[in-house]
C-alpha cells in the first residue's frame, strides 16, 4: 500500500492562526519546493543531503506568472532523517486559508497529490520508523487531555507497548520453536526449554499490560464522579467549587436541581466528568421525582460518588435512606475501596451538628469537611477523589494506553495461550499446542504491526487528521 507519490497537506488546524505549516513527503520534495520557492538573496534552493535539517527564509510564488504568494519559512529535511524518513519539506506560511491554500495549490501543481487522513504517519510506519502501536499512539498524543495522559502517550510513541509486549513474545517464539522441532523429531531427545514456564511468562507478561490499561484508561478517559445527596445540601454548589465555575443553578430553594448537570474537570491530575444530581428525596412532585430516578441510576454508573451532607443540620432521614443506597455499592468495589467519599458540607456556618448517624452507613468512606462558601477543604476533597478513583486499580501495574483494538487483540492473545496450556494439561500431543500459541504470536503482531493486513491499517489510519 505505499505507493512513490509526493504527497502534501496542510498540516495544521483549520482558521486563522500566526502559522500554517504545509508538508510535503516524497521523492519530489525537494523539486517541487524549488520549484515555487524564491529565496531573498535570488539564489536557486538547492535541497541536498548535504543541507538537510535547515531552514530557508523566502517567498512561495505561482511558478506560471511569478505571482506572489506568501513570505515563508522552508524547512529540508533529507532522507532518512524526516518525520516518514522520505525527503520533506515543510512550508511555514502565514496561518491563514488563503496564504495556506493558495501554497498548497502550487505545491500540487508542481506534481504533488494529496495527503490522505494519516498518511505521513502511515508512511513512517510501512517505512519502518514506527511500529504500529507507535503509530497509533501518535493520536493519543495529539488527543490528550492532561499531563499525565500525555507522558503515557509519549512514552507509547517511543515503543513503550512494543517494550512491553516483547517478554510475552520472546517466550511465546522460543515455545514454538520448541514445539515445532518437538513435532518435526518426536523420536529425537530435544533440550526442554520448559514449556510451562515459557507459557506462564508469556501470560503473565501480557496479564500486567491488560491490568495496566485500566489505569491507563482511567488516566486517558477519566471517570465519572457522582454528586449525590438530599436536597440544599449543597451538590450544586461543590460542582461549581470544584469547576471553578458558576455552572449550576444554586438556590435556597429546595429541589432547585431537576436534572442532571454534567460538567467535565481535572481533579488530582485525572480527566473527571462530575454529575451533579437531583436531591434524592420522597416527593410528590413529578418532575422532581423523575430527577430523583436518574440520580439513583448515575450512582449505580459512576465509579465514584461523593455523599453530600449539610454540616450545619442534624442528619435527616432522607440522609440517611440515600447513605443506605450509596452502601449498597461497597460490596462490589475492589481492593476495600469503598469508591465513595462523605463531604461534609457548609463547615464556614457557626452550628455544626452530628453526623455520625449517616457516616456511621457507610463504613471507611474518607470524611472530607469543607465550605463551598469559603473554599476550605476542597483541596483535600480533590485528593480524596483522586485516591477514590486510583485506589480501584491494580496497585503495581505500570499503566498503558491501549486502544479497543490493542486491548482486544491481547486479550485474544491471552486466550489461545490460556488454550494451549489447557491442551497440555489435557495430555494431548504436544504439537496441538502449536496452532494456538502460534495464533497468540499473530495477535501480539496485530498490535505491534507485524501481522495487519491493509484493511485494517486503512481503518486505523483514517482516524488521523489530513496533514498527520
Ligand atoms: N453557608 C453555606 N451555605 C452553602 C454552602 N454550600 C451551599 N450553600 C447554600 O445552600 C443552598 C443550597 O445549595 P445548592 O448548591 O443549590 O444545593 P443542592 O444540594 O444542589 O440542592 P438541590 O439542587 O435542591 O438538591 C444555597 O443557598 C447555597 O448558597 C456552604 O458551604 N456554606
Ligand atoms: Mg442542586
Amino acid at each position: 500500500m505505499l505507493d512513490s507519490a509526493t504527497i502534501a497537506a496542510i498540516s495544521t488546524p483549520p482558521g486563522q492562526g500566526g502559522l500554517g505549516v504545509i508538508r510535503i513527503s516524497g521523492p519530489e520534495a525537494a523539486g517541487i519546493g524549488a520549484a515555487i520557492f524564491r529565496s531573498a538573496t535570488g539564489r536557486p534552493l538547492r535541497l541536498t543531503p548535504e543541507r538537510s535539517h535547515r531552514v530557508f527564509y523566502g517567498r512561495i510564488v505561482d511558478p506560471v506568472d511569478e505571482r506572489l504568494i506568501d513570505e515563508v519559512l522552508l524547512t529540508w529535511l533529507a532522507s532518512p532523517h524526516s518525520y516518514t524518513t522520505e525527503d520533506t519539506v515543510e512550508i511555514s506560511c502565514h496561518g491563514g486559508r488563503l496564504p495556506l491554500q493558495e501554497t498548497l495549490r502550487v505545491v500540487m501543481a508542481a506534481g504533488a497529490r494529496h495527503a490522505e487522513p494519516g498518511e505521513f504517519t502511515l508512511r513512517a510506519f510501512l517505512n519502518g520508523r514506527l511500529d504500529l502501536a507507535q503509530a497509533e499512539a501518535v493520536l493519543d498524543v495529539i488527543s490528550a487531555r492532561t499531563a499525565e495522559g500525555l507522558q503515557l502517550a509519549l512514552g507509547d510513541l517511543r515503543g513503550d507497548i512494543t517494550r512491553r509486549l516483547a517478554p510475552a513474545r520472546n517466550a511465546i517464539v522460543s515455545l514454538l520453536a520448541y514445539l515445532d522441532a518437538a513435532a518435526d523429531f518426536p523420536d529425537d531427545e530435544i533440550p526442554s526449554t520448559d514449556v510451562d514456564a515459557d507459557l506462564s511468562v508469556a501470560h503473565a507478561a501480557l496479564e500486567a499490560v491488560i491490568e495496566g490499561s485500566r489505569a491507563g484508561q482511567l488516566i486517558r478517559d477519566g471517570a465519572q464522579v457522582a454528586l449525590v445527596g438530599r436536597p440544599n445540601v449543597g451538590k450544586s454548589s461543590l460542582l461549581n467549587a470544584l469547576l471553578r465555575s458558576e455552572r449550576a443553578i444554586v438556590t435556597p430553594v429546595a429541589g432547585t436541581t431537576r436534572d442532571i448537570v454534567t460538567e467535565s474537570a481535572h481533579i488530582d491530575g485525572l480527566p473527571v466528568t462530575l454529575l451533579d444530581t437531583a436531591g434524592i428525596t420522597e416527593t410528590e412532585d413529578l418532575v422532581e421525582q423523575l430527577g430523583i430516578e436518574r440520580s439513583r441510576r448515575a450512582l449505580a454508573s459512576s465509579a465514584a460518588a461523593l455523599l453530600v451532607l449539610d454540616g450545619a443540620t442534624a442528619p435527616t432521614d432522607a440522609d440517611r435512606e440515600i447513605a443506605r443506597l450509596i452502601a449498597e455499592r461497597l460490596p462490589e468495589s475492589h481492593s476495600g475501596n469503598t469508591g465513595v467519599a462523605i463531604v461534609v458540607n457548609k463547615s464556614d456556618l457557626p452550628e455544626q451538628a452530628d453526623q455520625s448517624a449517616v457516616v456511621d452507613i457507610v463504613p471507611g468512606a474518607p470524611i472530607v469537611r469543607l465550605s463551598c462558601h469559603t473554599g476550605d477543604g476542597l483541596p483535600e476533597l480533590e485528593r480524596a477523589i483522586g485516591q477514590l478513583l486510583r485506589s480501584d486499580l491494580a496497585t503495581h501495574a505500570q499503566p498503558a494506553l491501549l486502544n479497543a483494538r490493542q486491548h482486544w487483540a491481547i486479550e485474544r492473545a491471552l486466550e489461545h495461550l490460556e488454550l494451549a496450556g489447557a491442551t497440555r494439561t489435557a495430555g494431548l500431543p504436544i504439537d496441538l499446542m502449536a496452532t494456538d500459541v502460534r495464533a497468540a504470536l499473530h495477535a501480539i503482531g496485530e498490535v505491534t504491526g507485524e501481522a495487519v493486513d491493509d484493511a485494517v491499517l486503512a481503518e486505523i489510519f483514517s482516524r488521523f487528521c489530513i496533514g498527520k
